[in-house]
C-alpha cells in the first residue's frame, strides 16, 4: 500500500517510507517477528577493514601489548574497548550508516540518542558473554513491548560459533524480562536450549530490539573476534557514554542535524539558569501533534 501522511502516525510515516526506500521491509518483518535481523553487507569491505584496523590500534594502546587478530592466544575472554566515537572519522560513518539507523529509528523514535560506541574484543577461551537483554541497569520488569534501548552491532571479523560469534534467542523480545540464571549459558551442559549462533560475514550489521536475549559464544580457536556495537537509547534514558557536553570542535559538520541530535543537542532536560526555554516549547508543540509510540 502507499503510505500516506496519516495524522495518527506522523513520525512512523516518514520512518516507514525510508525503510521501504532502503529495501529493508523484510528486515523490519524479521525484527518484529524474531526481535533481531541481519543486514548483510551493511559496511563495504574498505570501511570494515578501516574500523578493524583503528580498533586494534586503540586496543593495543589501551591494553599496553600487541594483539594478533589471526593468531592471538594470550588474550582470552572479552575486553570492552569504550568511547570510540571521537577517536577517528570512520566511527562517525558507522553510526550514521543509513540502513542500521533507519531500523534503530523505527525501534526508538526519531529523538533517540547514541548511548555508547564500543568494541567487544574477544580472544580464545573463557565462557563467552552470557545471555542477557540490554534492557538492563534499572529498566524494570516486565519490559514493555516497545524498545527503550536498541543495538546495531557490526561484525568486523567473520562470525562462526567457533570464532566466538554473537548468540541470539529468537523471539525472546516477547519474554519481557531478563533470562534467569538457568537461561544464560552458551557452552557445555549449561548451554540454553534455544540459543542460536549468528554466523555472518564481516561487514554485516545485526540489529536487535532492546528486550532480545543475546550474548556471544566463547572463541574456540586462536585469533580475535571484533565487533562494533552502536548502542542507542530513547531520550529519557541516561546514555552510557558522555557525548553531549564533550563534542570536539568541528565534529558536527554542516547539515549534520541527525548527528547533533544523536549526541544530545535537542535533549530538553538538564537545564540550568537558561530554563526550559524554546526547546521545551517546541517539543510540546510536536508532542501535542501526535501521541503515538514513535515519539
Ligand atoms: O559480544 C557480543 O557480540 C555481544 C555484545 C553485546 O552484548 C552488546 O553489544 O550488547
Ligand atoms: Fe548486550
Amino acid at each position: 500500500m502507499e503510505i500516506g501522511d496519516w495524522t495518527a502516525t506522523p513520525d512512523l510515516n516518514d520512518i516507514y517510507r525510508e525503510i521501504r526506500a532502503l529495501g529493508l521491509e523484510t528486515n523490519l518483518a524479521e525484527l518484529e517477528a524474531y526481535g533481531f535481523t541481519v543486514i548483510e553487507g551493511a559496511l563495504d569491505a574498505a570501511t570494515t577493514q578501516a574500523l578493524k584496523a583503528k580498533i586494534l590500534e586503540i586496543a593495543e594502546a589501551r591494553m599496553g601489548k600487541p594483539l594478533d587478530p589471526e593468531a592471538e592466544t594470550e588474550h582470552s575472554e572479552v575486553e570492552l574497548i569504550p568511547y570510540l566515537l571521537y577517536k577517528d572519522p570512520v566511527f562517525k560513518q558507522a553510526v550514521l550508516n543509513q540502513k542500521q539507523l533507519a531500523l534503530i529509528t523505527y525501534l526508538l523514535g526519531k529523538h533517540c540518542i547514541l548511548s555508547s560506541l564500543t568494541c567487544h574484543l574477544k580472544g580464545p577461551g573463557g565462557g563467552g558473554l552470557l545471555l542477557h537483554s540490554d534492557s538492563a541497569n534499572g529498566i524494570p520488569e516486565p519490559f514493555s513491548a516497545y524498545s527503550h534501548v536498541a543495538n546495531a552491532n557490526y561484525a568486523l571479523t567473520d562470525y562462526t560459533e567457533e570464532n566466538g560469534c554473537l548468540a541470539m534467542v529468537p523471539g525472546s523480545h516477547r519474554m519481557h524480562r531478563q533470562p534467569t540464571k538457568w537461561e544464560t549459558g552458551l557452552d557445555g551442559n549449561r548451554r540454553y536450549e534455544h540459543v542460536i549462533p549468528i554466523e555472518v560475514p564481516a561487514g554485516s550489521a545485526v540489529v536487535w530490539h532492546g528486550n532480545t536475549w543475546h550474548g556471544s559464544f566463547p572463541r574456540k580457536k586462536p585469533g580475535l573476534r571484533l565487533n562494533l556495537a552502536t548502542y542507542f537509547c530513547r531520550e529519557y534514558i541516561q546514555p552510557q557514554e558522555a557525548y553531549r557536553y564533550h563534542v570536539p570542535d568541528g565534529f558536527i559538520g554542516e547539515g549534520e542535524d541527525r548527528l547533533a541530535r544523536l549526541l544530545g543537542r535537542d535533549l530538553v532536560h538538564n537545564w540550568r539558569d537558561e530554563g526550559a526555554g524554546a526547546k521545551f516549547a517546541a517539543r510540546h508543540r510536536e508532542i501535542g501533534r501526535s501521541r503515538t509510540w514513535q515519539n
